[in-house]
């Protein structure tokens, strides 16, 4: 969680300072659903991610050099540079897709579900997707095709408008849905759904290996809505950081601007579970604080790494894309 909070971090730090241009976004304020979601799947399983991608990639193990250098449009990026922040894939890792279609993966996980009960395989898919994907009529349809033919499949929703860009209609809610809660969409088509609070690390780590557990045992699709906060910094139409993180952040607030220090306080879930992990006495703030040390010295790594990748040829635009 760490890592993916001093990766964004640092990106919006490189995008300030003109190294990628065009528009981007950051997982900062959701490392507590996609980092326990990510922890217990197989190798073999498939996932399809959004426009917020970088997080969810890091969780599965992504190299934060080679994700600065697609970022950044670079040779040494995972996909030479040609994905840039919004298409990044990483098939190795079982990325198969990541895009800034909102809605778009919804149906393509649903796709792999397929082909991997076809083929007999035994592997499942992971669907990662935000509250406003819910609208697409791609969803709806997915989930309809999916409940059918019990594919296996893992819908999870991660609803960060909680108490942000829809502080009007509540907590449990999305501001680009008429439907509430989210998870009576998939519930009509019966598909298994539950609401956790996606600040959680404990919640959400037990609602997926539940969740995909029902999945290997063929009881087809499952329906996961994680709710957080909207992080204060991606308010805008680009993200700006309020403070930069440090550890000492989960008991003295005060360094954060007074207008957005209730997020950190109360919201942050990164904050959240190092103060859960000093109360059980499962590590203390200066084994946490080692740990930040170790993760800032890689970040600054990965973005020297970056920064020294050449861009590619000219001539090799069109190479490797296809249509
Ligand atoms: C099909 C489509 N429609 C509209 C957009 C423009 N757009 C980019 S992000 C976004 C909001 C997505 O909200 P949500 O799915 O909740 O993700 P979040 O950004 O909140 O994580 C929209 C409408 C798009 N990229 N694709
Ligand atoms: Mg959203």
């Amino acid at each position: 969680m760490l890592l993916i909070r001093h990766f964004e971090e640092a990106l919006v730090a490189l995008h300030e300072q003109g190294h990628f241009s065009g528009h981007y976004h950051v997982y900062i304020g959701q490392e507590a659903t996609g980092v326990p979601a990510l922890a217990d799947l197989a190798p073999d399983d498939a996932l399809f991610a959004t426009h917020r991608n970088h997080g969810h990639l890091l969780a599965r193990g992504a190299d934060p050099g080679r994700l600065f250098a697609e970022i950044l449009g670079r040779r040494d990026g995972y996909n030479k540079g040609k994905g840039g922040t919004f298409h990044i894939a990483a098939a190795g890792l079982g990325f198969y897709h990541t895009t800034g279609i909102v809605g778009g993966n919804i149906p393509l996980a649903t796709g792999a579900a397929y082909a991997a009960k076809t083929r007999g395989t035994g592997a499942l898919s992971v669907c990662l997707f935000g509250d406003g994907a819910m609208e697409e009529g791609a969803a709806p349809e997915a989930f309809n095709i999916a409940s059918l033919w019990k594919l296996p499949v893992l819908f999870l929703c991660e609803n960060n408008g909680k108490y942000g860009a829809n502080k009007a209609v509540g907590a449990a809610q999305s501001s680009t849905m008429a439907a509430y809660p989210l998870t009576e969409l998939p519930g009509l088509y019966k598909i298994p759904a539950v609401q956790i609070d996606g600040t959680d690390v404990g919640a959400v780590f037990n609602a997926v290996s539940e969740a995909t557990g029902r999945i290997r045992r063929g009881e087809g699709p499952q329906f996961i809505e994680a709710q957080s906060v909207r992080w204060p910094g991606s308010e805008g139409n680009w993200p700006v950081l309020p403070v930069a993180t440090n550890v000492n952040l989960a008991w003295d607030a005060s360094p954060v601007p007074e207008s957005k220090r209730d997020w950190y306080r109360s919201s942050d879930p990164v904050l959240i579970f190092i103060r859960e992990l000093v109360a059980a006495g499962v590590a203390t703030r200066e084994q946490i604080a080692e740990v930040e040390k170790s993760v800032k010295a890689e970040i600054s790594q990965a973005v020297q790494f970056a920064l020294a990748s050449p861009f590619p040829e000219p001539a090799e635009a069109l190479r490797d894309v296809f249509a």
